[in-house]
């Protein structure tokens, strides 16, 4: 973690901790629309990476803070829909950016709303590239130093899909966009923890992915009308993913 890292993403983290609602971008809390009245808690989490010295992660250093408390920074959080109906929200006014600075992404992992207008800029004195891709989308733009270019992600992708980004000049550069069609999602901070406002009451499972470091869980979860449940997502290497391309 280098310090350009700590001083702009950690901070950006932790806004998304905090305002991040069901159904919200990092940028601007949009405002919800529930047209169908139904019945709503909320979920509040942490994610917690478990070292095994047998088992090494190589990642562990980058995305947890405490290793004795393994707070897991930089996870997608998000519910499995089934057949239910989430909580969307106006996505107008939607904006986000992301920078690339010192070869890094920053942030390096963020959750945004589907439509949100994202500017990509280029911090360094030297050229570097966004390649985006997903399973449904793919773009190319180059950038020199100060330049800025909007794209608006109108392709929502699973949790499982999220937009990865790298640089064609710098190939240990990696970012991911993850884009929902609902309200329901979030990033955790660098104290490992989530919020999901809004969440329909009954069953829900609760997906965590860590695209860097390759790692998913789920986990259910009964949301109570009006209240908090709070939830332990605990992750360890038995949560690595089959070695895929992101
Ligand atoms: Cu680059």
């Amino acid at each position: 973690m280098n310090e350009a890292y700590k001083y702009l993403v950690v901070p950006t983290l932790f806004c998304v901790g905090l305002f991040a609602r069901c159904g919200t971008s990092a940028a601007q809390p949009p405002s919800d629309s529930n047209p169908s009245q139904m019945q709503t808690g909320t979920i509040e989490g942490v994610v917690i990476y478990e070292s095994d010295r047998q088992r090494p992660w190589r990642y562990r250093r980058n995305y947890v803070r405490s290793r004795s408390a393994g707070e897991l920074a930089e996870a997608a959080v998000s519910l499995v829909r089934g057949d239910q109906s989430f909580p969307q929200h106006d996505n107008s006014n939607q904006q986000t950016r992301v920078d690339q600075k010192d070869y890094n992404f920053i942030p390096e992992t963020q959750a945004i709303y589907v439509g949100t207008e994202v500017t990509f800029t280029n911090s360094d004195p030297f050229l570097h590239d966004v390649t985006a891709k997903n399973s449904s989308q793919r773009f190319s733009i180059s950038l020199r130093q100060f330049d800025k270019v909007k794209r608006v992600l109108n392709e929502p992708g699973d949790i499982d899909d999220p937009l990865a980004l790298t640089c064609a000049f710098h190939s240990a550069m990696r970012g991911w966009i993850f884009i929902f069609d609902h309200a329901c999602f979030a990033v955790t901070d660098e104290s490992g923890k989530f919020r999901l406002p809004n969440v329909p009451v009954g069953k829900q499972t609760v997906v965590v992915v860590h695209p860097a470091g390759q790692l998913k869980l789920m986990q259910e979860v009964d949301v109570k009308p009006n209240e908090i449940t709070r939830v332990e997502m605990r992750l360890s290497p038995d949560h690595l993913v089959a070695d895929k391309e992101q």
